[in-house]
């Protein structure tokens, strides 16, 4: 069972009256979609689309994926004001930039907290809803869910509860900030494990732990115990599938390049960049037009030839901190564009929309260099996908040192989005780097990316959580008295 805030599957109603399923831009739904299509189950989200309420059956469940009925979708009703305190409000006003070291300060009201609670309760309530047995595994995602993990203890005491933090946890002292860590980071604890990008995320983690709580932290396992209870902390690495369906479903390199290039009034030898993004402060979006902007002042060769296309789904827009960075976005390419562009030429071009998974696909297949420049990013699978797209071992990934993707794909170019003295480089030495190299840097990238793909990621998990789970069941065993040799192996093999 999977608990998320976000729905792989939207259904909307469009202004023609028709019904659409839409496909979120979000990495969450990205990576953990193609593990539920393989193994079935149950994924717990918030109903959001506009026709999500018509499209449930009586116990608020559809079928998922449309027309292949892989796993069951169970949807979660919030109120306008839920929404509003849970997930604009706490999670994303408060958490979001609490965790990522982008310069936007965190908000938290006392009323958005309450909200959280509440909602997490009832996300609790839905898993024990939803599962037939008592011990089900249930697979927790992200910041918007640091509470379940103990509340769904609470309720199924023999879970075994896989918690995954999406994004970066922070250093102890700013993790301090929170008015409520203690009841955040005991939360967390309920977690038979609990998954981060990198060690350094779970360092951090286990710093706030020292600080904020009585437990004892055992180093040697990676393992937290509070009140007799073990919760492993340790590193998943996050990534695609791989083989890639969207790869699949694209048109072959050259022809898509040929079209996009045609598609955007481009010349056939145009020097084709693209970035692909929630439209989120997080990711760098001003400081990678910045760099085109030094880009195009330093190399003046490149004025007429060089064209950038973002790619940037509108996200949380009634954030304000959101709407600001939209506009100054917006404010940004307008600027580029007056300053650089002649004729026909315009250096960046925006297309604001939630594009479909082999859309994406189709502008990375034909893109010459690929920026992400994230300020801060728990892994950033953009780096990845452009990986998968490029089986014609072309293209040049620019990637910014603060993703935990920068600490696999170390054959990118890898920069420091802040400084535009070598993002500028590094976009130039990209778009003229020979065939040959592009070809070693993209086979030794795919390489790693087709083994340490989203499957081992959470099987990995899995694994360690079945050691978990049998560690458990002895120790309960030892606790009533039996004897773990004579009584444990038969009935231990007939559960599998
Ligand atoms: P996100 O912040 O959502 O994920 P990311 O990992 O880059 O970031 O994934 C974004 C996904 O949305 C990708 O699959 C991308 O193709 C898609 N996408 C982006 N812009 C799009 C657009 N304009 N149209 C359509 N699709 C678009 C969070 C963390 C990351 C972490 C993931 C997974 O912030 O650090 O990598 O979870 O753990």
């Amino acid at each position: 069972m999977v608990v998320a805030n976000r729905e792989p599957y939207l259904h909307e109603r469009t202004s023609g009256g028709s019904l659409k399923v839409v496909r979120p831009a979000s990495g969450l739904v990205t990576a953990l979609e193609p593990v539920m299509r393989a193994c079935s189950g149950t994924w717990i989200a918030h109903g959001s689309g506009s026709a999500d309420r018509e499209t449930v059956d009586r116990h608020d469940r559809v079928s998922v994926p449309p027309g292949e009925d892989a796993y069951s979708l169970r949807r979660v009703w919030l109120s306008e004001e839920e929404e509003r305190g849970y997930y604009y409000g706490f999670s994303n006003e408060g958490l979001w930039p609490l965790c990522h070291t982008a310069h936007t300060r965190p908000v938290f009201r006392a009323g958005d907290w309450r909200h959280y609670q509440l909602v997490n309760e009832r996300f609790a309530d839905a898993v024990q809803d939803e599962v037939s047995g008592t011990d089900p595994i249930v697979l927790v995602q992200d910041y918007h869910f640091a509470l379940a993990p103990r509340l769904i203890r609470r309720r199924l005491p023999r879970a075994t509860v896989i918690t995954f933090w999406h994004i970066p946890w922070p250093t102890a002292e700013r993790f301090a900030t929170c008015p409520w860590a203690k009841e955040l980071l005991t939360g967390l604890l309920g977690s038979s494990v609990l998954g981060f990008h990198t060690q350094a995320h779970c360092n951090n983690f286990i710093e706030s732990v020292e600080r904020h709580l009585e437990a004892r932290i055992d180093r040697e396992r990676h393992a937290v115990v509070l009140g007799g209870r073990e919760s492993l902390v340790r590193s998943y690495p996050i990534s695609i599938e791989w083989p890639n369906r969207a790869a699949a479903e694209t048109a072959p390199a050259d022809e898509c390049r040929r079209t996009v290039l045609a598609d955007l009034g481009l010349r056939p030898d145009a020097l084709l960049g693209v970035g692909v993004d929630r439209l989120d402060y997080t990711k760098g979006i001003e400081e990678r037009l910045q760099a085109v902007d030094r880009l195009l002042e330093r190399f003046p060769h490149l004025r007429g030839r060089f064209t950038f296309v973002q790619l940037a789904a509108p996200s949380r827009t009634l954030i304000e901190r959101y709407r600001v960075l939209h506009q100054s976005v917006e404010d940004l390419a307008a600027r580029i564009n007056q300053r650089f562009s002649s004729g026909t030429y315009r250096p960046v071009i925006l297309l604001r929309a939630n594009h479909a998974p082999s859309a994406v696909f189709r502008f990375l297949r034909a893109a010459d260099v690929c920026y992400v420049s994230s300020l801060h990013d728990g892994m950033n699978l953009v780096a990845k996908e452009f990986v998968a797209a490029r089986d014609d071992e072309r293209g040049v990934l620019v990637l910014s040192r603060f993703t935990g993707a920068a600490r696999e794909l170390t054959e990118a170019l890898i920069v420091n989005p802040y400084d535009l003295e070598e993002a500028s480089a590094a976009l130039a030495t990209a778009v003229a780097m020979p065939a040959r190299e592009q070809a070693d840097r993209m086979r030794a990238m795919r390489s790693y990316v087709a083994e340490f793909n989203v499957y081992r990621w959470a099987g990995r998990m899995l694994t360690d959580a079945a050691r978990v789970r049998q560690h458990g069941r002895l120790a309960d065993r030892l606790s009533m008295g039996l004897q773990p040799l004579e009584q444990g192996r038969g009935s231990e093999e007939a559960h599998g």
